[in-house]
């Protein structure tokens, strides 16, 4: 028996040699220690030695035991320590490397106009206030003294959610909420999505962008409305940027007007962007209606203002050079980096 205990150390010894990974190491535990080894079949025989004999047996299948638990238990620790090395070598980082580089988004060119132009109004002391996409007949068509009749009314071209409820075909319906709930002098835009029921083209789209401008104090006259918007456009366009005003009509405007800007690509001598007439339409604008004023129970007698409307997409296209309005809907990433 102790000859054999001898063998089973000698061939532990063996094939702890060949161990090379830590379920093996793990497998060999039981194999040499578990309840089926030989050495355990050893300590079980031992009922028919003399007490002495068992005593002295018992001492050497003990020892052979710890022997070969300390050896198992050094070569997991190497293993262990040996697989931790590659770990550490494999996430070595070499932080001299350059990094990978970000692809970094662009803002949507009508955001980037959007904002230009609210910046342009916020210098001039405007403030940007928003409202709801999703409107009422009163505040889209009556608080803006459109005729009952009036063909902006029509289902054929606005999105009516009911008789009552509608997509806003205008941005005006926020500034009829200002109205109505702060007293002049205010001085607001209102920069916003638009829908009209429009077949889309090159020019025309059922959702669109404008920024309205309403002002109301005391004594604001004609001259405030050119002065403001001819200080938008240099401001918009460049320092040479001139504006002429021509009559228009607009139910909630009285007078109404558009205001052309000098070409800011041939400066007013004539080229394919001002169509050869050296002017180009910027927007529509006019001192506001009395009887829009009068919605908002404002004393017309004390007060007037005027009140502008552009579109943002036409403003868009003609700084940049974009033919066709789809493309801003689009979301081609290749167009939209065109403007970083
Ligand atoms: C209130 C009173 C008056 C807003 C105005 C325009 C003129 C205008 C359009 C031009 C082309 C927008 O992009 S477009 O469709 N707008 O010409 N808008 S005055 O007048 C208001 C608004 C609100 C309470």
């Amino acid at each position: 028996m102790q000859s054999e205990l001898a063998r089973i150390l000698a061939e532990a010894r063996e094939q702890l040699k060949q161990i090379a990974a830590l379920p093996e190491a793990e497998e060999m535990r039981v194999r040499f220690l578990g309840k089926k080894s030989q050495l355990t079949e050893i300590l079980r025989s031992m009922g028919s030695l003399t007490p002495e004999e068992r005593k002295e047996l018992g001492q050497q299948a003990n020892a052979v035991r710890e022997e070969i638990q300390t050896m198992i238990a050094g070569r997991l620790a190497e293993l262990k320590e040996a697989q931790k090395e590659l770990r550490f070598k494999a996430e070595t980082i070499d932080v001299t490397e350059p990094g990978k580089a970000l692809a970094v988004g662009a803002k949507h060119p009508l955001t980037v106009t959007i904002e230009e132009i609210s910046r342009v109004f916020q210098s001039m002391g405007f403030t940007v206030t928003e409202g709801p996409e999703i409107e009422d007949v009163f505040h889209n068509f009556d608080a803006l003294n459109a005729a009952p009749d009036h063909p902006s009314r029509e289902m054929t071209d606005t999105f009516y959610i009911d008789e009552k409820i509608l997509l806003r075909t205008q941005t005006s319906p926020v500034q009829v909420r200002t109205l109505l709930k702060q007293k002049p002098p205010l001085k607001i835009i209102a920069p916003g999505r638009c829908f009209r029921c429009d077949t889309p083209d090159a020019t025309h789209s059922p959702m669109f962008h404008q920024v309205e401008g309403l002002v109301v104090g005391e004594g604001i006259t004609m001259a405030d409305l050119k002065g403001t918007l001819d200080t938008f456009a240099k401001l918009m366009f460049g320092a040479d940027a001139r504006t002429k005003f021509r009559p228009h009509h607009f139910p909630f405007t009285e007078p109404s007007a558009e205001m052309d800007v000098s070409c800011f690509k041939c400066g007013g001598k004539g080229c394919s962007v001002c169509k050869g007439s050296g002017w180009i339409e910027v927007l529509g604008c006019g001192m506001v209606h009395p009887n829009v004023l009068k919605v908002g129970g404002i004393d017309t007698e004390k007060y007037t203002g005027f009140a502008f409307g552009m579109g943002v997409e036409r403003i868009a296209m003609l700084k940049y050079g974009v033919d066709d309005i789809r493309l801003f809907y689009e979301n081609d990433a290749r167009f939209i980096e065109q403007f970083k």
